[in-house]
């Protein structure tokens, strides 16, 4: 039982989010998300646009997805990783080496971002679309 875990804000879910998701289950048996919390979207400098009940509720619909936890901090991913008994971590390479350190208690894996799709660019697609 392959267990792998994953972290992020996953606002505006698309279908970036869910390839990630998909390649990251596909390492293991049992997917694990690290939700940013809405306090600690503040510290990482970001504003989602749904709440993290609401983008709770979104992943926990995903059929990848088993289990969904809060991301309240930068430094609880080695508790998680112990806790949860995760063996593969794995992050976008737009975090390639960030988390490297994480090696000395699983697998630490980056995918491929989905190009051309963000959460900023939809913010910024719609604007643009009905000239708001
Ligand atoms: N992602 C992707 N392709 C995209 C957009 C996002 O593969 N087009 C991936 C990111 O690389 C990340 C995950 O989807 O692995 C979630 O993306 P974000 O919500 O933007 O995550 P971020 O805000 O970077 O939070 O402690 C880690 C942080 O919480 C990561």
């Amino acid at each position: 039982m392959k267990r792998v875990i994953t972290y992020g804000t996953f606002d505006l879910l698309h279908y970036g989010h869910i390839h990630l998701l998909r390649r990251a289950k596909q390492l293991g048996d049992y997917l694990i998300v690290g939700l940013s919390t809405d306090e600690f979207n503040e510290i990482k400098g970001k504003k989602a646009y749904f709440s993290y009940e609401q983008r709770k509720l979104l992943l926990e619909s995903i059929k990848y997805v088993d289990q969904v936890i809060p991301e309240e901090s930068w430094e609880q991913k080695v508790r998680d990783i112990l806790s949860y008994n995760v063996d593969i971590f794995v992050m976008g390479d737009d975090w390639k080496d960030k988390f490297d350190f994480l090696n000395n208690y699983c697998e630490v894996v980056y995918l491929q971002r989905t190009l051309e799709i963000s959460t900023t660019k939809i913010k910024m697609d719609i604007k643009e679309y009905y000239d708001i």
